[in-house]
């Protein structure tokens, strides 16, 4: 009660325009994807793109998006490294009359709103990406059932979103037990490291879930350091689709990936045009997803990022 509920602020139909990209990091393929395909849609429509890293920083994030706000772009695309500290950067561009458009990652649902706060999410349904892997797993497990999960980025909407999403499928899948689970801050080493601290405290453990490719691929190294086989002793489970996972599951390394495209430039722009259009805006532009496994992960290849 009390708090002003006004509406997102509009956007001109203009020649060309001044938008700004709040990268998180990029300290991986996924990011480095992602970036690129943002600068390269922003140089084909001809306009500016005013791009800050925050270097895996969400205070360095705040402050990247108030140097926009700052610089007078017309619209702000932000791809918030965690879902709580990034709400003052949002409210501070609606109150400086700048829409942003959330990329990738989400907010906390309670102290943000689409259409009200901020435009639009533009990402995958990461619950359901948790969803789909418990499933497969259900299904080709083989005997395999203590899991070690090494979740994203802690604060995060798809660290959050795909435990969420797994765990409560594989606990309605029975038969399977949680051992562990443990943030690896999407990172590879710091996967590598997490995966080997808990193989050694839970030697019967026979499956790693990884929240993206990153750790999966630590995981491998751990795996391996352990004396162990990938693929066979232990099941490894990503999420992402990058180029080297889909690879280490035609290999079968990796026993299935759920992919989390990050070429967004396209949609982006797409989705802004339309804003500036007056078309009224869905409160989530949803990523389709595709799936990887040993049938159709050498196909795929040349199609991953
Ligand atoms: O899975 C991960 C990246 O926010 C969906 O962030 C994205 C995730 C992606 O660092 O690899």
């Amino acid at each position: 009660a009390g708090t002003a509920a006004a509406e997102v602020p509009a956007l001109k139909q203009k020649q060309t325009y001044k938008v700004g990209f709040a990268q998180t990091e990029s300290n991986n393929p996924w990011r480095i994807a992602q970036t690129d395909s943002m600068k390269a849609e922003a140089a084909k429509l001809g306009y500016q793109l005013v791009y800050t890293d925050a270097a895996g920083s969400a205070a360095k994030q705040v402050a990247d998006v108030n140097s926009m706000i700052a610089q007078g772009v017309d619209v702000i695309f932000l791809a918030p490294r965690e879902e709580k500290p990034l709400i003052p950067a949002v409210m501070a561009a609606k109150k400086a009359g700048i829409p942003v458009i959330l990329l990738d990652r989400s907010v906390d649902p309670k102290l943000a709103k689409p259409g009200q706060d901020y435009l639009t999410f533009i990402g995958s349904d990461f619950v359901k990406e948790g969803q789909r892997m418990a499933e497969w797993l259900a299904k080709n497990a083989n005997g395999k059932s203590k899991i070690i999960e090494l979740e994203g980025t802690t604060g995060s909407s798809p660290a959050n979103d795909r435990k969420k999403g797994f765990d409560e499928a594989i606990k309605a899948a029975g038969n399977f037990q949680i051992v562990a689970s443990q943030s690896g801050d999407f990172a590879r080493d710091k996967g590598r490291q997490v995966a080997e601290a808990l193989l050694q405290a839970h030697p019967d453990a026979d499956i790693i879930y990884a929240h993206n490719d990153e750790m999966a691929i630590g995981a491998i190294s751990a795996i391996e350091a352990a004396g162990k086989v990938p693929g066979k002793d232990i099941m490894v489970l990503s999420i992402d689709g990058g180029k080297e996972a889909v690879g280490l599951v035609a290999e079968g390394k990796i026993a299935a990936v759920v992919e989390c495209n990050p070429r967004f430039g396209p949609k982006a722009f797409e989705t802004m045009a339309r804003y500036a259009k007056g078309e009224k805006i869905e409160p989530w532009v949803i990523n389709d997803d595709k799936f990887y496994d040993s049938t159709n992960a050498k196909a795929e290849l040349p199609n991953a990022y």
